[in-house]
């Protein structure tokens, strides 16, 4: 028997899960690096006192005035920006919670866990507040994402969670919980990813997980399947898991892993059958089942490969170039990583590689606090570092369209967010690039900072465009000069696939039929790049906006890239005029960046079947109180459904959007829909929380809680600007 001395459930162990003091919590901006901390000293509270965004992150109350009620559409933006520019943070970004998938929190926790760094017990406390708020009403159990039903993966894990941050077994809800789990079969019905970090933990035995092996890592880059074309999402992750799954890695044995091997199951312990329940999930857990050609592979591996042919010299080279492409990865990103998925595994690579106390665990341990967020319900992890660029490129974006940018009472607060994009803009590619893999990226903006530094191309489209809108107006310094926005088109310039359209961090690398290894089981769409309506349509309204600026410069190939998208939207339309989206929910977010498209090259509702088509799919959608509704089923079962809390202002902005973007003759249903967001902004001049926005392969659902600003003033300010003189009222 093992020692039973871990640090981390020690701490937890002597912590009474007390109520943390809201009022205590701080979030640091460190140049987009946004960090949270509790200051338990009333000395360093009163020192350091909570901002606005502090606040209202946290849903405290802010103490706003209440507005003069808005006349018009731009007093609405007017009253907007007076209480969004509060939330603006000191590098000039606005920040916000990114959550919504349940399965991230898990990856930090066991991380921590494995490595045995100290959970202070103000973490525990809102760690575990933020799961029981977040556990199903009806069943106790976790889903994939927030507002999904109980799931296996979602359940085990957050259960798991709790035990390991201190939570007693014989709480009411534990056991709540524990009762779904069971009567979905228990822990051994998980997908993929729940069976590893099970196995990395010790309560599953290895051999219930099916073979990641490191040797695929070794396949020449000629080979169709070799990872370097996978989607770079599923790459990271098998990278990090390879290298701990070669190993058979498990962290050590102490009694709260003995009681969740008690716990989590239906059956015995001692007599699970693992091998036998590798290929056993749960049917809600089971979007995507595994195709007859990832069973016959993994069977190829377990019964062939791993006994007779997997020599040691295969095995150590692999091990080799996988710990490689770790490090490089984490070098290239100061150990922020691609995302906390990626970043938790890795930790775990450097703890079994480098060991406690090694420089990389310990950065890793730093690292991991950049995607943790608190809100009015507890800690939760972050599906990214942060959405700073896109939330600020959209922020500035709409106060553009509402022509309020030469307005000196907003300049200071676009000055800044422009300096924060100056500040934010990747200026070199990355170290060695080809050797991992990597794509230029230089004058590139990511999705949340420079320093994770992941150039994806409706980012890099959004933060130029931003910049050159705000450049470009009087009253603004010229932060970025031509070469930086020329270096920016450059990267843009290099996401063209061969059929025309643009993916999200690289151009697609391998054919869709590489979905038959999609191993997840809870994704659907992860192995390769595909392309999309929203990044395409990014891409392409960027390059002309910067060809109004700088005709002559890449000219051909602005326009080659143009045609291409277009043809793509044109294709992709499906027969009830709307598009799907990817990466927000789902017909309504697509078929606005589509109608986009079209509008770009004069393609409007009077002149364009696509056009028409899709504004007639979207009026034929409006519901009675003037607003849309789209729920986040319509992502994972391809067709348009109606979400049962009712109308949301961000897809009624989006409608919106799209149906003035297309020059929809009939001012009434636009009408009924601005009217619909003004109705819902507060005396204050914000706008509430509804349901979630976001999306990502095609099952899981992920906030952006500053779409509710960004969206609402960009659609009141297109409104206003195309007729000034409505009222709406
Ligand atoms: C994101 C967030 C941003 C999003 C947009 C820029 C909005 C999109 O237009 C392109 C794709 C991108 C960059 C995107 C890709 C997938 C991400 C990174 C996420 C949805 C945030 C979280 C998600 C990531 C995959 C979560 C980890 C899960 C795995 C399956 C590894």
């Amino acid at each position: 028997r093992k020692s039973d001395v871990n640090p981390s459930i020690e701490s937890s162990k002597r912590q009474k899960m007390r109520e943390t003091d809201i009022t205590r919590w701080r979030c640091l901006d460190e140049k987009g690096r946004l960090t949270w901390h509790y200051l338990e000293n009333d000395e360093a509270a009163a020192e350091w006192p909570q901002s606005d965004a502090d606040k209202w992150y946290l849903g405290l109350d802010l103490g706003m005035p209440e507005l003069p009620k808005p006349e018009k559409p731009l007093d609405a933006v007017r009253n907007g920006l007076t209480f969004f520019e509060k939330l603006q943070l000191p590098s000039g970004e606005w920040g916000c919670e990114y959550g919504g998938p349940m399965f991230l929190m898990p990856g930090v926790v066991f991380a921590w866990y494995v490595t045995k760094t100290p959970i202070p017990w103000y973490k525990a406390t809102e760690i575990k507040n933020y799961l029981r708020a977040r556990a199903n009403p009806d069943d106790g159990g976790w889903g994939l994402h927030i507002e999904g039903e109980s799931t296996v993966f979602g359940t085990s894990l957050n259960y798991t969670v709790l035990r390991l941050i201190g939570v007693d077994a014989d709480e009411p809800f534990m056991i709540k919980a524990r009762a779904t789990l069971h009567k979905l079969g228990g822990a051994v019905r998980g997908p993929h990813w729940a069976k590893f970090w099970l196995s990395v933990l010790g309560v599953c035995k290895w051999d219930i997980v099916n073979p990641v092996p490191p040797e695929v890592w070794l396949l020449p880059d000629w080979v169709p399947i070799a990872p370097w074309r996978w989607w770079i999402h599923m790459r990271q992750v098998f990278l990090s898991m390879s290298y701990t799954w070669s190993k058979k890695w498990t962290c050590e044995e102490t009694d709260v892993i003995r009681a969740l091997r008690q716990e989590l199951f239906v059956e015995p312990w001692e007599s699970i059958d693992w091998v036998g329940n590798r290929n056993n999930i749960a049917e809600i857990d089971n979007y995507h089942p595994k195709s007859w050609l990832l069973n016959t592979a993994n069977w190829f591996l377990v019964n062939i490969w791993n006994p007779y042919l997997r020599a040691e010299a295969i095995v150590e080279k692999a091990e080799a170039w996988v710990s490689k492409l770790v490090d490089m990865e984490d070098e290239n990103t100061d150990f922020a990583d691609l995302a906390p998925v990626n970043a938790a595994m890795n930790t775990v690579v450097c703890y079994i590689r480098d060991g406690p106390g090694s420089y990389t665990v310990r950065r890793h341990v730093e690292r991991l606090e950049d995607a943790l967020w608190v809100n009015k319900d507890g800690m939760l992890c972050n599906g990214t570092n942060g959405v700073q660029n896109w939330d600020t490129a959209f922020a500035i974006q709409a106060v553009m369209e509402a022509g309020l940018a030469e307005d000196p009472r907003w300049r200071p607060m676009l000055t800044k967010a422009l300096g924060f994009l100056d500040d934010q803009q990747i200026r070199e590619d990355c170290k060695d690039a080809e050797v991992c893999y990597r794509s230029r990226r230089k004058g590139a903006w990511g999705f949340s900072n420079k320093v994770q530094g992941y150039a994806v191309c409706d980012c890099v489209a959004e933060g130029v465009r931003s910049v050159i809108l705000l450049q470009s107006t009087p009253g603004y310094p010229k932060r970025l000069d031509d070469q930086r926005i020329f270096d920016a088109i450059d990267t843009l310039l290099t996401y063209q696939n061969s059929s025309g359209a643009c993916s999200s961090y690289e151009p697609t690398r391998g054919g869709e039929w590489m979905e038959a290894l999609n191993a997840a089981e809870v994704f659907g769409k992860i192995m390769v790049e595909y392309e999309y309506v929203e990044c395409s349509t990014a891409v392409i309204t960027a390059l002309s906006l910067f060809s109004q600026h700088w005709p002559d410069y890449r000219t051909d190939e602005i326009k080659r890239i143009k045609t291409g998208v277009l043809a793509f939207i044109k294709r992709s339309q499906y027969p009830h005029g709307g598009w799907y989206g990817s990466w927000a929910i789902c017909f309504t977010y697509a078929t606005m960046f589509a109608l986009e498209s079209l509008a770009s090259v004069g393609e409007t509702y009077e002149n364009s079947s696509y056009a028409k088509k899709g504004c007639d799919f979207l009026i034929a959608r409006q519901r009675e109180d003037g607003g849309w509704s789209e729920s986040y089923r319509s992502c994972e079962r391809d067709e348009y459904t109606e979400h049962p809390s009712g109308s949301q202002v961000v897809m009624t902005a989006w409608a919106v959007i799209a149906l003035i973007r297309a020059d929809y003759p009939d001012i009434e249903p636009i009408k009924r829909g601005i009217k619909l967001i003004m109705d819902r902004q507060q005396p204050n001049g914000e706008w509430l929380q509804e349901a979630i926005e976001g999306v990502f392969n095609k099952s899981c659902m992920i906030s952006y809680p500053n779409y509710k600003f960004t969206f609402t003033m960009k659609a009141l300010g297109m409104f206003a600007k195309k007729y000034p003189n409505e009222t709406v009222v």
